[in-house]
């Protein structure tokens, strides 16, 4: 059966990674730039002030990603370049840039894909109390409405949060390496989920106002991805009540699937999961679970490795060994049965659609003396994680797209620009960019639509 014929083909980046531009054109400032220039947060006291420098690349890039024979391309809007406070006052030559943007794509022939919250919040909002602000799910529908007006006639796809996971996780919990840098407790980690959730309901709400009825709406998810270590049904039972249950042996409180996407697509909680977490979780009301439940068409995942778990003697899931195709250069390991197991489960469980809105592996890229960048190790890591796709698209997973993250190299939150995600190569010296063999080999797959992985 393979890949249906209307699979989309892409890469994804985001706005604060690869823009650059941080302080042209009437942009405000972000998290992100306040938390990268304070000392010792970035590896090597990198930024994103120039990155990629896409916002003055961007005719280029859109016309390597032509030549990879790229069919949609997933990016994500700047905030606080079209609203430099959050909210109000809008700033028109960042909408512009948007508008020149996804008209290159369309030019292209490339389908445009826009996410609205990839964590670089307008610092002015963050000010005024963030995601625990009580008017905060207004500004984002304003934004969110104001995108939808100016772009919604040419940009079919949209996406309302890039992985809450990450944003809970790194961002607000003690050991936080990403902004905001907030130290908070469980309970306080747990409003601000909750503001993000209101947000994403007001979201999605403010886009189906706006946009056509052809429009897809969706958000994008990462966490615990696993996968079984047998197909025994006690194995893959386990494996589901890890990705959406409450923590098992290795799992940490706030990863499961059941705290993010649960309220997105039933509107409340497991039982499990309140006894679990007690009075630490905000509760949601009738009204707040119908809000943040808007039916949305599809969910994108963000899947880069997963664990392997079994049932243990009482049935709960825990880890098992288990020996990876190797390591990526962050020294994540190479898993690729997570991606079949991740959308079969994913799916089964919440009855949309699937596009992969990310997937690749950093790797320590150089560019070789004959001037190519000879990356067998990114194209050997994803033939096999989208074999694995490949086999959940044989067994009939509504599969919308792949979009590999990422198009090019790119500023890689807490570790700088040191880690190389791209299947373009980036100097960052002189701005050149050289598409990487993996380049070459993905417009293959894409022109045989995954029949010649
Ligand atoms: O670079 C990030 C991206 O912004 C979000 N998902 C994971 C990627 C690799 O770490």
């Amino acid at each position: 059966m393979g890949f249906s014929k209307d699979f989309l083909w892409g890469a994804a980046t985001a706005a604060y990674q690869i823009e650059g531009a941080a302080n042209e054109d009437g942009r405000g400032p972000s998290i992100w730039d306040t938390f990268s220039h304070t000392p010792g947060n970035i590896k090597n006291g990198d930024t994103g002030d120039v990155a990629c420098n896409h916002y003055h690349h961007y005719k280029e890039d859109v016309a390597l990603m032509a030549e990879i024979g790229l069919q949609a391309y997933r990016f994500s809007i700047s905030w606080s370049r079209v609203l430099p406070e959050g909210t109000g006052a809008t700033n028109e030559k960042g909408l512009d840039f948007y508008d020149r943007l996804v008209d290159e794509l369309l030019a292209k022939n490339i389908q445009p894909c826009a996410t609205l919250f990839h964590w670089d919040m307008p610092q002015a909002l963050y000010d005024r109390g963030s995601w625990r602000n009580p008017d905060i799910a207004e500004y984002f529908a304003e934004y969110a409405g104001l995108m939808a007006h100016r772009l919604g006639d040419r940009v079919p796809c949209w996406i309302t949060f890039n992985e809450m996971v990450v944003v809970i996780n790194c961002g607000h919990l003690p050991g936080s390496c990403h902004a905001p840098g907030e130290k908070l407790d469980r309970t306080g980690a747990l409003k601000v989920l909750k503001g993000m959730l209101l947000s994403h309901g007001r979201g999605v709400e403010a886009l189906r106002a706006a946009l056509p009825k052809t429009a897809q709406i969706g958000l994008a998810h990462c966490g615990v991805m696993n996968f079984p270590a047998s197909d025994s049904a006690e194995d893959v039972e386990a494996t589901r009540q890890s990705m959406f249950g409450v923590p098992d042996d290795n799992g940490s409180d706030l990863h499961s699937a059941g705290i993010y996407l649960d309220p997105v697509f039933f509107g409340k909680y497991t039982d499990d999961v309140l006894t679990y977490f007690g009075e630490d979780v905000p509760p949601l009301s009738p009204e707040e679970g119908t809000l943040i439940s808007q039916p949305i068409d599809f969910l994108g995942i963000n899947l880069y490795w997963g664990r392997c778990v079994g049932a243990g003697a009482d049935g709960k899931p825990e880890t098992r060994p288990h020996e990876p195709l190797g390591y990526t250069d962050f020294d994540w390991p190479i898993t690729p049965e997570a991606l079949y197991w991740s959308v079969t489960l994913m799916h089964e469980r919440y009855g949309v659609p699937i596009m992969i809105t990310e997937n690749g592996m950093s790797n320590d890229d150089r560019v070789d003396a004959d001037e190519k960048v000879h990356d067998k190790e990114r194209i050997e890591f994803l033939s096999s994680y989208l074999r694995e796709l490949r086999r959940a698209a044989d067994e009939g997973v509504p599969l919308l797209g792949y979009m590999q993250w990422s198009l090019m190299d790119n500023f890689e939150w807490a570790e700088g620009c040191s880690q190389r995600f791209g299947l373009i190569h980036i100097d960052y010296e002189t701005q050149k960019r050289t598409p990487k063999d993996s380049a070459l080999w993905y417009k293959g797959v894409i022109e045989s639509n995954g029949e010649n992985l």
